[in-house]
């Protein structure tokens, strides 16, 4: 599959929208789905966040790798061929420290990102190809968020070959448990015995840290919250305001996650041309724009556990390496 998105892709991506922004903003509360904070500005906006000195995830993340991604290579592999896949891929920046991992270990490897960004999965390919040497990148263009529940399509499953799925950057927190585990399922029914599957995740932590993380004085995770206004005036022919809607991260120690909204400082009627609606916001409503789930110990095992892998929890910390019972 190339990694161009045809003009099918992108009309679906369309319609994807306009149904979720009426569906969102006729809901009570009003809400919006943290995918569409990925535009091409959005995806800028969150490179940059993720070099923010309060923002821990990237840099956890990183360090896990640098320390063990040759552990996690060799433990996947087990003495076959590694091929990676890799979900989410986005830019790839930290897979790196993995693919260099697999090249030590055997040679050359195979790494197949997949992305709903075509320019994203273009530009690490391109990247990753001409700085390390021995990877050979098959993009695809996929969403692989969106599913019937049934087997997710990870790509060829070639003999003496083990796969090594890898989902990290916390994404899977992005999403309500049950989507999760639907999610984890997917990825499972689409895995063979002794293929491996990586994930971060972002474990719950001291409140101030997480609302600094979500909420930094440079102002960043604000401008990406707002662009999702941005994006709506341009992509829907809406009118807001984006000053006029306050970021707000909150911390709901029920749920444990963190959440976003855009809160309108004042009494407006906002038009969204596109879908020929108007709406109305009181003083200080919210317009709920993510949410960022951060477990607690054993949780994530568990629903490892019950997607159907065998887990092993990597230095007590974020990362998690398990494998499919073979
Ligand atoms: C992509 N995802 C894991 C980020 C997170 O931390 O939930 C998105 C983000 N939202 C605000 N800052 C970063």
């Amino acid at each position: 599959m190339t990694a161009a998105a045809s003009p099918a892709v992108a009309q679906q991506l369309d319609e994807r929208v306009s149904a979720a922004v009426r569906e969102g903003l006729t809901a009570r509360p009003k809400r919006l789905p943290a995918w569409l904070f990925y535009d091409e500005a959005g995806s800028l906006l969150f490179d940059a966040i993720t070099e923010l000195p309060e923002y821990y995830l990237t840099r956890t993340e990183r360090g896990i790798l640098t320390a063990h991604a040759a552990e996690m290579t060799a433990q996947a592999a087990a003495g076959a061929r590694l091929r990676i896949v890799e979900l989410g891929a986005g830019s790839a920046d930290k897979t790196r420290l993995l693919l260099k991992a697999a090249t030590e270990l055997q040679g050359a490897v195979q790494y197949e990102p997949v992305d709903v960004s075509a320019s994203a999965l273009e530009a690490a390919r391109e990247r990753i190809e001409r700085e390390i040497k021995g990877v050979t990148v098959t993009p695809r263009v996929m969403d692989y968020t969106d599913g019937d529940g049934s087997r997710l399509h990870l790509g060829p499953a070639v003999a003496q070959e083990r796969r090594l799925v890898v989902y990290i950057g916390s994404s899977i927190g992005n999403f309500e448990p049950h989507q999760a585990a639907k999610l984890l399922r997917r990825v499972r029914a689409g895995l063979r015995a002794g293929d491996g599957f990586l994930l971060g995740v972002d474990l719950a932590k001291e409140e101030a840290a997480l609302l600094a993380a979500y909420d930094d004085a440079a102002g960043v995770t604000a401008a990406f919250n707002r662009n999702l206004l941005v994006r709506l005036n341009r992509e829907l022919d809406a009118e807001f305001a984006p000053e006029g809607f306050a970021h707000c991260a909150l911390w709901n120690e029920a749920e444990s996650r963190i959440e976003m909204h855009l809160k309108s400082r004042s009494a407006q009627r906002v038009h969204v041309g596109a879908l020929d609606l108007t709406v109305e916001f009181a003083a200080g409503e919210s317009i709920h724009t993510e949410n960022s789930y951060k477990y607690r110990p054993g949780q994530v095992e568990a629903l490892l556990a019950e997607a159907g892998f065998r887990g092993g929890n990597v230095d007590g910390c974020a990362g998690v390496v398990c494998g499919v019972p073979g």
